[in-house]
């Protein structure tokens, strides 16, 4: 059960941030709405919610799940793999040092991006992406060792669809992976049961277990039905403006 979140308001120059996307720019009216839903939607599950001020040095920042991995057995600081979004890090730490006194970080020449780690159970499948590298991977890999975790890494760095590895990939407990067709096939995912997301609804692959709910992005009424018929409580939230920028549902939380 999570008790806990972190998420930050998006600053007025969001626009500014990363984006491989065509989708034109967000609207800040419509960020701050759906930003704003979806911190509701965190304490409908029953979730208390720190919201951080905005960091206008910093236009990615609502996307705090890419600066830190918050687990049950302690807290590892990352290092994004982006120059423009270093800082981000220094500046949400002593946030999460309010509900972790230390913790551990990964170091130069290090990177990894929250997004790519994707936590099963007691096992973390960590992606190999264009944000996070292979000493990135391995560095988090000893520290989760440290911490009694299993980890394995999953190399996406030749879906060009997708910037991190949970944009395809989602754990939603009861032993059960959302995943994208390009993934579906992976032999680390053979374990699982799986739900796919067919290529035209594949953004909707990154959703939240969150206790009793799945949050998942509005749009996809498809996957939607398929969480039903799996026995999930679909929350749909509208992300059209973060989606803009690359965001998905996970990364704009922190989650412990
Ligand atoms: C970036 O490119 O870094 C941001 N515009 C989007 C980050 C999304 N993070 C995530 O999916 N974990």
């Amino acid at each position: 059960m999570f008790k806990y979140a972190i998420a930050r308001t998006p600053g007025s120059n969001f626009a500014d941030g990363l984006t491989t996307a065509d989708l034109g720019v967000p609207a800040y009216d419509r960020v701050l709405a759906q930003h704003s839903s979806y911190c509701e939607a965190l304490r409908t599950c029953g979730l208390s919610v720190t919201i951080l001020e905005a960091d206008p040095l910093h236009p990615d920042s609502t996307f705090v799940e890419d600066t830190a991995l918050l687990t049950p057995r302690g807290a590892i600081l990352t290092r994004p793999g982006a120059a423009t979004r270093a800082g981000e890090v220094a500046a949400i730490h002593p946030a999460i040092s309010r509900f972790y006194p230390s913790t551990r970080s990964i170091k130069a020449p290090c990177t990894v991006d929250g997004g790519d780690i994707c936590e099963a159970e007691h096992h973390f499948f960590i992606g190999l992406s264009h944000r996070t590298n292979e000493e990135g991977a391995r560095q988090l890999a000893a520290h989760l060792t440290d911490l009694g975790y299993t980890s394995s890494t999953i190399d996406v760095r030749g879906i060009t669809t997708i910037l991190h590895l949970k944009s395809g990939l989602s754990y939603i407990g009861e032993k059960t992976l959302v995943v994208m067709e390009e993934m579906a096939e992976m032999e680390a995912f053979h374990r699982f049961d799986q739900i796919r997301v067919s290529p035209d609804e594949a953004y909707a692959a990154n959703c939240v277990r969150v206790n009793q709910r799945v949050l998942a992005a509005a749009g996809f009424p498809r996957f939607t039905a398929d969480l039903e018929a799996h026995g999930f409580d679909p929350l749909i939230l509208e992300m059209s403006e973060f989606r803009k920028m690359d965001g998905g549902l996970s990364c704009l939380s922190l989650r412990f």
